[in-house]
C-alpha cells in the first residue's frame, strides 16, 4: 500500500511528506499518517525537529470532505492538530500550493510557518456550510486578531501569503527550493537552542480587547439577516476564543461545527461543491487535446460580444471584435474601451493592465479579419438561416483548426456545423450575465464536435473560472427559469401578487424574487428570450396588461414595481394589484390565496419537474449539473443545493403526489415526469443519478 505521509529523516530533522494525490486532503488515512510521523520523530533521539510538508502540488486544502457524514474515525483533526501543538520537538509547516481549512489549521497548530511565494491560504469552511473544526477559530484570532480572522472565516477567500496582513502567520516567505529552505529553517532553529511556540499562548491579537469586541459586534450586526447559518456561529466561536481558556474554547468550536455539519445547509452545499467539480468531467477530456489559444475573435456589436471581448483581454489573450459594418465596428470600439474604463474604476484592474489590454485589442467591421483567430465567438442572435450564412463565410475564413462556437443563444449547433467544411471544430455555448460574476457556461456539442473541440473549450472556460456543463440539443438554464416564472404566473393570475411572491422566493434565499428580476431585465427583452420554452397550454397574460399600461420594468421608470427619484426608490404600486385585479375578472377568475410556503413549493415543483424533462430528454446528463447551472445562472441559493437537490429533500413521493393535485389546474405543465414515478417507486431520488 502507498504510505500517504513519507517519513525522512535529515541532519537531525524529520521531513514529514504528505503524498494522498490531487490536493492532499486529510483523510484518515493523512491523519494517521502525521500522528505515526510524528511519533516516530518525537521517539527518535536523533531527530531534533519535524518538517511537515505537502507532496505534489499543494499543502493539504482541507479535511477530506467526502469523509463528513460517515461516522469520524480516529485520530480526528482537531486531535492531529492539538498532538502537532504539544509536541515537545519544534514542527515547522512549509506551506505551497492552497493550504485551505483543515489544511491551515494544521499550519496554525505547527509552531514555526514558512511558505512558498504563491502559496495561497485560508479558511473556507464556510463555502461548505460549517466552520474551521480543528482549531481554527481559536488559533488564527491569536495570531491575526478578530478582523483578519472573521474576514478569512467569513468570505472563506483564500489569502496570497504575500499580502499585507498575512505576515503575523509566517515566519518566512521563500522563493526556491521550499523542502530545503524548510530543514534549513529548522536545523537554524536547533543550532538556536529554540523550541516549540505554541499558538495556544500567543495573545498579540488580543492586545486590543475593545476594538476586538467592537469588530465581533459589527459582525453580528452584518449577518443578522443572512438566512445561512454557519456565519454566525463562526463570529460566536471567534468570540469565544478571546473570553474561553483555551481549551474550553476549543470544546466550543467543536460542539458549533457538529451543529453546523448536520444542517440541511451544509449537506447541500457539499452537494454544490461536487457537484460543481463533477459537472467538469467530459467524457471527451479522456482524449481531446485542448488547441493552444492565443488571439480569440468575437463577432457583435451587442452586450455579451462587449463583455465575452474584455473577459476575454483581461484573461491576457489578444481580441479581434468583428462586425459587418463600420458603425457596428466603431460601437463595439467605443463599447469595450467603456467596459475597460468601468473595470478600472471599479478596481478590477489598474490603468496600465487596461492599457494593455487595449493594445491587445483590434475592431474590424469585416469577417475576415477573424483569419488569424484560435477560436472565434459568435455573440449574435439572429434567425438560423442568417446564422448559417455567417457560418459559412467563418468557414472560408477562419485559420485551419479554428473553434467556431456559436455563443447567440437559441443556436442550431448541427445545423451551423453542416454549413462548414470541418463539423468537428463547431460547438455552441450558453453564457451567463452578468459574465464578469456568472460562474457557469453550457457546452452544446453537436453530433460532429470533435474532442478537441470541446476540450479546448472547457480549457478556455476553466481559465475564465466558470464550471463547464454539458447540455444535448438546448440550454438547461432558460427552461428552468421558463417553469419557474410560470408557475409564479399561474400563482399570480389564480390570486397570489407579485409581490407576495417575490417575498416567498427571497425568503426561500433567491436574491431576487422572479418579478423584481423581470423588472430589471425589462419586460421585452425577457419575454423574447423565454418564447415558448415550457411546454404549457395556457400562458397567463397579466404582462402584456402591464406593458399596454406604459410599464417595462425597472428602466423604463415602472415594471411590477415603481422605480422613482434618484436613486431609485422600489415601491409597490396599487395599480399594479388594480391590473391585474382586473385580468382576472375579464378571465372569469375567482381570487384565492397562497402562502409564503405553498408559493415556494409549487415554484420549486415546477423547477424540478422542468429538471426531470431534460434529464429525460437527455438534454442535461445529470441532476447535479441542473443545480450547479442554476446556483451560478441565477442566483438559486447555493445552500438550498439547486433545485434537483431541494426536491430531494422536499421528498419526492409527496412532490409527484402534489404535482399531480396541480395538473388538475394546467396538466400539460403540472403532470409529473416519469422520473419522479420511477425514483419514488424504487425508494430513489435525484442524487441517485448523479453518476460521474
Ligand atoms: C475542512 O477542512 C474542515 C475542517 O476545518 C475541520 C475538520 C474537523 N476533500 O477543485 P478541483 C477534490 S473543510 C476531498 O477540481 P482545483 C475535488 O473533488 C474543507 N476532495 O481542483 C476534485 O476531485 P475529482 C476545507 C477534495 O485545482 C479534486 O480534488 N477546504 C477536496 O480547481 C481536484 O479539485 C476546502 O473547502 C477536499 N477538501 O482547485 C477546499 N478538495 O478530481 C476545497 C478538493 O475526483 N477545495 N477535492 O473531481 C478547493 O477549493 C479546490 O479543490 C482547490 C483546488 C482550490 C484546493
Amino acid at each position: 500500500m502507498v504510505q500517504a505521509v513519507l517519513f525522512e529523516v535529515e541532519d537531525n530533522v524529520a521531513v514529514l511528506t504528505i503524498k494522498s494525490p490531487p490536493v492532499n486532503a486529510l483523510s484518515h488515512a493523512v491523519r494517521s499518517g502525521i500522528v505515526d510521523g510524528l511519533d516516530r520523530a518525537l521517539g527518535d533521539d536523533d531527530v531534533k525537529a519535524v518538517v511537515l510538508i505537502g507532496g505534489g502540488r499543494t499543502f493539504p486544502a482541507g479535511a477530506d470532505i467526502r469523509e463528513f457524514g460517515h461516522p469520524v474515525q480516529d485520530p480526528w483533526l482537531p486531535e492531529v492538530c492539538n498532538r502537532l501543538e504539544m509536541a515537545s520537538k519544534p514542527v515547522v509547516a512549509a506551506v505551497h500550493g492552497t493550504a485551505l481549512g483543515g489544511g491551515f489549521e494544521v499550519v496554525l497548530a505547527a509552531h514555526y510557518r514558512i511558505a512558498d511565494k504563491d502559496a495561497r491560504f485560508g479558511l473556507p469552511e464556510v463555502t461548505l456550510g460549517i466552520l474551521p473544526g480543528a482549531g481554527g477559530t481559536q488559533r488564527a484570532p491569536r495570531l491575526a486578531g478578530a478582523k483578519f480572522a472573521l474576514d478569512m472565516m467569513l468570505t472563506g477567500r483564500p489569502v496570497p501569503v504575500t499580502a499585507p496582513g498575512a505576515k503575523v502567520f509566517f515566519d518566512a516567505v521563500v522563493d526556491g527550493d521550499l523542502r530545503k529552505e524548510a530543514v534549513a529553517f529548522a536545523q537554524n532553529l536547533i543550532s538556536e537552542g529554540k523550541g516549540p511556540r505554541r499558538t495556544r499562548d500567543q495573545r498579540i491579537g488580543f492586545e486590543d480587547p475593545h476594538a476586538y469586541q467592537n469588530e465581533v459586534t459589527n459582525r453580528y450586526r452584518m449577518v443578522a439577516r443572512q438566512q445561512e447559518y454557519a456565519p454566525e456561529q463562526i463570529i460566536r466561536c471567534v468570540e469565544a476564543a478571546a473570553l474561553l481558556p483555551f481549551d474550553q474554547g476549543l470544546a466550543f468550536e467543536r460542539s458549533s461545527f457538529q451543529d453546523c455539519l448536520e444542517t440541511s445547509q451544509s449537506a447541500a452545499l457539499r452537494h454544490a461543491f461536487f457537484a460543481e467539480r463533477r459537472a467538469g468531467k467530459f467524457p471527451e477530456l479522456k482524449t481531446g487535446q485542448a488547441r493552444e489559444l492565443n488571439t480569440i475573435g468575437v463577432i457583435g456589436a451587442g452586450g455579451l460580444a462587449a463583455s465575452v471581448a474584455v473577459i476575454c483581454l483581461q484573461e491576457g489573450w489578444h481580441v479581434v471584435a468583428a462586425t459587418t459594418t463600420v458603425r457596428a465596428a466603431e460601437h463595439a470600439a467605443s463599447e469595450i474601451s467603456k467596459l475597460l474604463g468601468g473595470a478600472v474604476m471599479r478596481k478590477h484592474m489598474t490603468q496600465t493592465e487596461a492599457d494593455e489590454a487595449l493594445a491587445r485589442f483590434t475592431t474590424a467591421s469585416d469577417l475576415v479579419a477573424l483569419s488569424e483567430a484560435d477560436m472565434i465567438l459568435d455573440c449574435t442572435i439572429r434567425p438560423p438561416s442568417a446564422k448559417r450564412d455567417v457560418f459559412t463565410q467563418l468557414d472560408a475564413i477562419a485559420k485551419e483548426g479554428a473553434v467556431l462556437v456559436d455563443a447567440g443563444a437559441h443556436s442550431k449547433v448541427n445545423l451551423l456545423a453542416q454549413a462548414t467544411g470541418a463539423p468537428g471544430d463547431v460547438v455552441a455555448l450558453h453564457l451567463y450575465a452578468p459574465l464578469r460574476i456568472s460562474k457557469v457556461a453550457e457546452i452544446v456539442p453537436g453530433g460532429n464536435t470533435s474532442e478537441d473541440t470541446v476540450a479546448t473549450v472547457i480549457s478556455f472556460l476553466r481559465k475564465l473560472d466558470k464550471f463547464p456543463v454539458r447540455a444535448k440539443n438546448e440550454q438547461i438554464g432558460p427552461r428552468i427559469l421558463a417553469a419557474y416564472r410560470l408557475a409564479a404566473d399561474y400563482i399570480v393570475e389564480a390570486g397570489g401578487t407579485p409581490y407576495l411572491v417575490d417575498q416567498a422566493m427571497r425568503g426561500f434565499g433567491m436574491n431576487l424574487g422572479p418579478y423584481q428580476a423581470l423588472d430589471y431585465e425589462g419586460f421585452e427583452a425577457s419575454l423574447s428570450a423565454q418564447g415558448s420554452a415550457c411546454r404549457a397550454s395556457h400562458q397567463p397574460d397579466f404582462v402584456g396588461r402591464l406593458q399596454a399600461a406604459g410599464r417595462n420594468g425597472a428602466r423604463s421608470g415602472k415594471g411590477f414595481y415603481l422605480y422613482e427619484g434618484k436613486p431609485a426608490s422600489v415601491q409597490q404600486d396599487p395599480e399594479v394589484i388594480e391590473l391585474i385585479r382586473a385580468y382576472r375578472e375579464e378571465n372569469g377568475i375567482d381570487p384565492r390565496g397562497f402562502s409564503e410556503e405553498a408559493i415556494r413549493y409549487r415554484c420549486l415543483a415546477a423547477m424540478a419537474n422542468e429538471g426531470a424533462r431534460l434529464l429525460r430528454e437527455g438534454v442535461a446528463r445529470r441532476p447535479s449539473d441542473i443545480d450547479t447551472v442554476m446556483i451560478h445562472a441565477f442566483g438559486f441559493p447555493r445552500w438550498q443545493g439547486g433545485p434537483m437537490k431541494a426536491a430531494d429533500n422536499a421528498g419526492l413521493l409527496h412532490m409527484k403526489v402534489e404535482l399531480e393535485r396541480f395538473a388538475r389546474e394546467e396538466p400539460k405543465f403540472w403532470t409529473p415526469d416519469r422520473i419522479f414515478d420511477h425514483l419514488a417507486k424504487n425508494g430513489k431520488v435525484f442524487d441517485d443519478l448523479n453518476t460521474q
